[in-house]
Order: C-alpha cells, then sequence, then structure tokens
C-alpha cells in the first residue's frame, strides 16, 4: 500500500470513529442508561393524545413516552389479536364492557405513569402486527378516561430484520397473580429492570416515590378515595404484559421508600390487582 492510501484509510478511520461517537451520543437522554443498538422511538402524550408515527419497524424496541400534558399519563400498547379489526376495539371502548378487550387485544406493555413534565423508558419486544397506544387514566375532574378523550391511537408495527441483543439487566422481577417478586432493597443510581410476568393474567409494574414519612398504607388510602395531594409521586415502570412476556423498565432512582402497584383489573372480581395484594413496598439507598 502506497503512503498516501495508507493515510487516506486513517483518515477515513478517525471520520467514522467520530460519527459513531457521534450518534451513540445521541442516546435517549443523559439521566438513563444509553440503551446502544437498539431502535428507539420517543412518544409525546398530550391532553389528549400520542404524537407517534403511523408505522415502525418491530423487534427489540426502547419505547419513551414524554409527558407534554398537564394531567398524569402512561402508555399501553395493545396488539390486536389475529382477525380483530380496530373497528370492533373501539366499539369496546366506547361501550364496553371493559372486559371484552382481553379477548380482542395482546398486552405488550409501554412506558409506565408519569406527571406532567415527566418521562418514562422501556424496552419492548414488539412483534408485527397492527397495535392500539392506550391511556387507561381518568381525568381527575370527570373521572373519564383518556382513551375516551383520544388518548387511543393506531399504530402498525412492521417486521424486524435487525437481530439486537436484549439489554443487561441490573433487577429482575417476577409477577404472578397476585404478588411482585423483587427485591425489597435496590440500590440508587440509573439502572434497568427486567420483568417477567409467570402469572396467568396479565400484569404491569408502575412505581412511585413515596413522600417523606408517608407509608403504603397511606398510599392506598389515597388511592381508594382520594383526597388533598397525593403521598407519592410516580416515577414511570413498565405497563401491563401478557402471562410469559418480558419487558425492561429503564429508571433513575435516588435514595427513598418506594411502591410498586399494580392496576390491571382481575376479570372475575372486577377489582383492580392491587386491591387482591399487588402493592410492594421497596427502599432505594
Ligand atoms: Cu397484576
Amino acid at each position: 500500500m502506497s503512503n498516501l492510501s495508507q493515510w487516506v484509510v486513517v483518515v477515513l478511520a478517525v471520520v467514522a470513529a467520530v460519527l459513531l461517537f457521534g450518534l451513540g451520543r445521541k442516546g435517549p437522554e443523559p439521566s438513563l442508561q444509553p440503551v446502544h443498538a437498539l431502535r428507539e422511538i420517543t412518544i409525546k402524550a398530550t391532553d389528549f393524545s400520542f404524537e407517534v408515527p403511523k408505522e415502525i419497524e418491530g423487534g427489540l424496541v426502547a419505547v419513551t413516552m414524554e409527558n407534554d400534558g398537564t394531567e398524569l399519563h402512561h402508555l399501553q400498547l395493545a396488539r390486536l389479536r389475529d382477525g380483530v379489526t380496530l373497528d370492533q376495539v373501539q366499539k369496546i371502548l366506547a361501550e364496553g364492557p371493559e372486559e371484552a378487550l382481553f379477548s380482542m387485544l395482546e398486552w405488550i406493555g409501554g412506558p409506565s405513569i408519569v406527571p406532567p413534565g415527566g418521562r418514562s423508558q422501556v424496552v419492548l419486544h414488539l412483534p408485527e402486527g397492527q397495535y392500539l397506544l392506550i391511556c387507561f387514566l381518568p381525568s381527575p375532574d370527570d373521572g373519564v378516561p383518556h382513551f375516551a378523550k383520544g388518548m387511543v391511537v393506531p399504530l402498525t408495527v412492521t417486521a424486524s430484520s435487525a437481530d439486537v441483543s436484549e439489554p443487561k439487566a441490573d433487577v429482575s422481577v417476577t409477577l404472578t397473580d397476585f404478588a411482585f417478586t423483587m427485591p425489597s432493597q435496590i440500590k440508587a443510581g440509573k439502572q434497568v429492570w427486567k420483568v417477567t410476568n409467570k402469572g396467568a393474567q396479565p400484569h404491569e409494574i408502575p412505581i412511585a416515590r413515596l413522600m417523606p414519612g408517608k407509608t403504603l398504607q397511606d398510599a392506598l388510602r389515597f388511592l381508594q378515595a382520594p383526597e388533598g395531594a397525593p403521598p407519592f409521586e410516580y416515577m414511570g415502570g413498565l405497563q401491563a404484559i401478557d402471562s410469559e412476556r418480558t419487558g425492561w423498565a429503564l429508571f433513575d432512582l435516588s435514595p427513598g421508600e418506594y411502591i410498586a402497584l399494580c392496576f390491571v383489573p382481575d376479570p372475575v372480581s372486577g377489582k383492580p390487582h392491587i386491591e387482591l395484594g399487588m402493592i410492594a413496598a421497596f427502599t432505594v439507598k
């Protein structure tokens, strides 16, 4: 090789390194652990819609929700089962009964509850198909669920050709009917939780930090009869996943007392899982 072509190779290598480094630093957000080699999609939640492209590529995808609204929001990804149409699901969402959704939709997960200005990030396996992005949370003033105000948005997920590895997990959580199996002490800082549903029903794991001096009992009391300022603040987490599914939730946790909750309704009793024992306290140090 001539001297000149050697220099060309060196220069090209440096340019490539700068480009790669530059792209690598464009990650989701400095507060969250970078998820390299994963495709990323950021969805803005507003009062009351989701800003999302019509179509995305599936596979293993990092999904971030930014809450640009003035109310709490979450983003449930639900895949239509084979043979189910968008019209059928929209009709059930409008007229009920909500239990009928369980036979029409697969629960794929999603970024869980954050307050206005908050962001929640998860990593999900997205099989190809027709999806709906849904927010089930009710408005505090009128009790109307956000999907009835426009927060139900279709999304087409195409097949993925890329083969990417799963994120490395710092914490493992198992969801069952009706409990969380997880550490009671967790290290503060940026971290990835691997969440697997070993129950028969769908489950989720939003987490919340308790205000100083508040307890799990205070949180339960508030959730049953909201009055005054909430004794906790939502910090994201993973929305409902079906039995045998896995998802990853990314957090940057400061020290404090926390709770994990599941609001998925039990089709038999109609009660949310939190009332069947699916609430757990943990400490972040
Ligand atoms: Cu549950």
